[in-house]
């Protein structure tokens, strides 16, 4: 086809996921923003929805409109591709950053310090990712920790091992995340931390960090995802820069479906 009936053959919807994703604002914001949208919804309820229905789309081999990101595994799972977005609402390439609340670096300097060094791969996070489909998080970083000894060094090297100082550290309820956090729990648990995660929403884990409620959180997704949420908190916590680079937000359909723009989704 020439992709002129999509929208009829998607009933005029994009597949979203949780209400208070970073990604469904967007969404929300490209259905403002792109004419050609006028008249179609976006239909949020989860990310584990979402999955089912790409998953029965592509067994049927139907046309699907789905809000997606990577690193994620239906990437690897499915042949799928991100729909041009020249108006650029979904951003360009994003990366994912640390931020921590103020005073963390005078009150836990030791931690402060391991949350300041830690960085890593996309295929590393891919790795306890794919992992984590088959065990527990936490067994699915610990083995990333064991396999990774060299690098887990770089960020502790010359760290003091502390006594059961506990650190809080926020995070977002999607895989992406769950991962970056295992990962530095185990590393400071390591060091004598004991450390506690809280799954919040994107608007939230901004607010707690700025408020102190707290300590750091290795989720924020900039410059676009949360860069409304992150500007709205802008000077009351500490940016320690990207933990991750080359991730991505936007819309995504199977390399089946012949468009190639979101500007051929019509209305
Ligand atoms: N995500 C994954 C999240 C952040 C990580 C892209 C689904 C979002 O807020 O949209």
């Amino acid at each position: 086809g020439d992709g002129t009936n999509v929208g009829e053959e998607v009933d005029y919807t994009i597949t979203g996921i949780e209400p208070g994703a970073g990604i469904t604002e967007a969404t929300d914001n490209a259905l403002k923003e792109y004419e050609n949208l006028a008249g179609w919804e976006q239909q949020n309820s989860s990310t584990t929805a979402m999955l089912t229905a790409l998953a029965d789309a592509i067994e049927n081999e139907e046309p699907i409109v789905i809000a997606g990101w990577s690193p994620h595994f239906k990437f690897a799972k499915y042949d799928l591709k991100y729909l041009e977005d020249p108006k650029g609402v979904y951003g360009d390439v994003e990366y994912i950053s640390t931020i921590v609340r103020k005073g963390l670096k005078e009150e836990k300097p030791e931690a402060y310090k391991i949350l300041d060094r830690f960085h890593w791969e996309t295929e590393d996070m891919e790795s306890v990712m794919l992992a984590a489909q088959d065990m527990e998080f936490e067994k699915a970083a610990q083995q990333w920790v064991d396999e990774n000894q060299e690098k887990v060094a770089e960020w502790t090297k010359g760290v003091e091992p502390v006594d059961g100082t506990s650190i809080e550290l926020v995070l977002t309820p999607w895989d992406t995340e769950r991962s970056s956090a295992h990962v530095a729990k185990i590393v400071l648990e390591e060091q004598g931390f004991e450390v506690k995660l809280t799954p919040v929403d994107p608007s939230i884990m901004f607010q707690a960090i700025a408020e102190g409620d707290g300590d750091a959180s290795l989720a924020p997704w900039l410059p676009a995802t949360h860069g409304a949420f992150y500007e709205k908190f802008e000077g009351e916590f500490e940016d320690l820069g990207e933990n991750l680079k080359g991730a991505k937000i936007g819309l995504v359909v199977p390399t089946y479906m012949d468009i190639d723009s979101i500007e051929d989704l019509k209305p």
